[in-house]
């Protein structure tokens, strides 16, 4: 049963009806956040990383507007290299639908999607989460909302350090989204390992979260979303101080711009990087690489164990 009219690629329909591990993937990481050419070669590595740790990968997004889960490799190539592709959050689904629009799905709208299909497990690189100056502008993502509502368990790095991080836990508590961290006790920063607030939670292994998900769906239907939060290893983050200095430029800029609205996450890591002449974007492809293989072994472990119960 489906509440979205959605099509399936034909590994991933075969996947979900044999019940094997399923990876759902996001789509605006490969049109709006990452640069082209590097966008598509990523995109397919990520379905790569999935596939070497043992699931099937579901990347999710809108084709003349028809919602598509597991998009085939000509579909992502549209998404990747053309332009106008529309950035879709929950709200957009419907519109872009009906007027056939090419779209990429956020991770509000990849989650809803996901949880859609029967697929409860998902990748991406960091959450979306409240601005800075969100109490002026109210820009808190539509990311957060959704997964208070969402059954689906995401791996991310985090949130962005582009973020008000401390104000994106206090709204994932109040919103009742799990935050554990994995092997840590510290909420990453996205491009820094450490984004500087402590987790009250933090599991050791795939086979721990599975156990997490056997837990939530047997204490009944009231969780909504999980976050594993995934850091990079120390040695692997983005340069603190180079970090720094290009997060205060970067924020200038938005300001000098007037830059607003769903257009801010896009511009900000494009500054990133420009300005880091292309480590950022290094450090991005091995956050959302890293996220693919401990969500695809998740599903697996969440497979195994359904299995065993
Ligand atoms: N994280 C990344 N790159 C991205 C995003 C997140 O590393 O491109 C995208 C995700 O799709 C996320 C969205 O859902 O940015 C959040 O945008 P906004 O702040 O407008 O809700
Ligand atoms: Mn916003």
């Amino acid at each position: 049963m489906t509440n979205f009219h959605i099509s399936f690629g034909t590994e991933v329909a075969d996947a979900l009806r044999d019940g094997r591990p399923v990876v759902a993937l996001e789509s605006t990481i490969v049109s709006h956040g990452l640069p082209r050419p590097d966008n598509l070669l990523v995109a397919r590595q990520i379905e790569q990383a999935v596939r070497d740790a043992g699931a099937v990968p579901a990347t999710i997004g809108m084709i003349a507007g028809e919602l598509i889960v597991g998009l085939d490799d000509a579909q992502l190539t549209r998404l990747a290299t053309t332009d106008g592709v529309a950035k879709l959050s929950v709200r957009d689904l419907a519109v872009a639908a009906a007027t056939g629009a090419d779209g990429a799905t956020t991770v509000a709208a990849t989650s809803a999607v996901a949880a859609s299909a029967g697929i409860g497990v998902f990748a991406t690189g960091g959450l979306g989460g409240v601005h800075r100056e969100a109490a002026q502008t109210f820009d808190e993502s539509a990311d957060l909302v959704t997964l208070a509502r969402t059954p689906i368990t995401v791996v991310c790095a985090g949130v962005k350090s582009i973020l008000d991080v401390g104000a994106t836990l206090e709204r994932l508590e109040t919103l009742g989204v799990g935050v554990v961290g994995y092997r840590t006790r510290r909420f990453p920063g996205f491009y820094l390992t450490d984004g500087g607030f402590d987790l009250d939670w933090s599991v050791e292994s795939p086979e721990q979260v599975a156990d997490v998900l056997i837990a939530r769906e047997r204490q009944g239907g009231h969780h909504g979303g999980l976050v594993v939060a995934h850091p990079l290893p120390a040695d692997e983050q983005l340069d603190p101080a180079l970090h720094d200095r290009t997060l205060a430029d970067g924020l200038a800029r938005l300001a000098r711009d007037g830059v607003t609205g769903k257009a801010v996450t896009p511009f900000l890591l494009a500054h990133f990087h420009s300005a880091t002449e292309g480590a950022s974007l290094a450090v991005n492809v091995r956050i959302i690489l890293r996220n693919a293989d401990l969500a695809a072994r998740i599903a697996v472990a969440a497979v195994t164990r359904r299995v065993a119960v």
